[in-house]
């Protein structure tokens, strides 16, 4: 068995995606259609409960995992090669899981009404305002170094970097704060983000 990813073009899973593609890993990705919740014939709710990607079935262990903030790590921390995290017990890893940790409970969930169809233009107005507020900060950052840690890209990064995708979706003002656009922009030039997105299609 290899390694596997199940994603959805353009979903957070693009994070774990562009992660394996920087480690070159061996590895497969299955598509899942989130609208359905289905991967090709089969429920996806049976290969994760929660009906969430990203999902990693582990090649060595055949255990799965779910979760950004497991599976990032995880593929930082079995390929040490490509220098996606800091070792263990430096600061600057605790700072990655930092960003982590922002990124999945300040920053994706509030983007949630984006992809309500249902939502009103209120609730949606209210969601941007709050975007706007967390995005500050990390442009603040991004003012400091060229990625949120300093000058090469982590885990972290790659996960904001999804996120600063769907800023330019939904036409978000953020989008175009200076250090956010930078930050964009670096990892657009970056050839597993060139891989990824031509996967996709784009
Ligand atoms: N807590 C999960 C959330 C992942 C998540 O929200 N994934 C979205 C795509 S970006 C999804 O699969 N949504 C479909 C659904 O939850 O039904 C994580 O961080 O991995």
């Amino acid at each position: 068995m290899q390694t596997k990813l199940y994603y959805s073009p353009g979903a957070c899973s693009m994070a774990s995606h562009i992660a394996l593609e920087e480690a070159k890993a061996d590895y497969s990705i299955e598509k899942v259609d989130l609208k359905t919740h289905r991967v090709g014939d089969r429920s996806f709710y049976d290969i994760n409960p929660k009906g969430s990607v990203p999902v990693l079935d582990i090649a060595e262990s055949g255990e799965r995992l779910t979760e950004n903030t497991a599976i990032l790590p995880f593929i930082a921390d079995k390929y040490p090669h490509a220098n996606l995290i800091a070792p263990a017990g430096t600061m600057k890893r605790y700072h990655t899981m930092e960003w982590l940790g922002f990124i999945t409970s300040e920053i994706h969930k509030s983007f949630a009404p984006y992809f309500h169809p249902e939502a009103t233009s209120e609730t949606k107005q209210e969601a941007a305002q709050i975007l706007s507020k967390k995005f500050e900060i990390v442009d603040e950052a991004l003012r400091r170094n060229a990625y949120l840690t300093g000058s090469a890209p982590t885990v972290a990064d790659f996960y904001l970097f999804v996120m600063e995708t769907w800023l330019e979706k939904f036409k978000h003002p953020a989008a175009k704060l200076s250090s956010i656009e930078r930050h964009l922009n670096l990892m657009r030039e970056r050839p597993s983000v060139k891989n990824v997105l031509k996967a996709y299609g784009h």
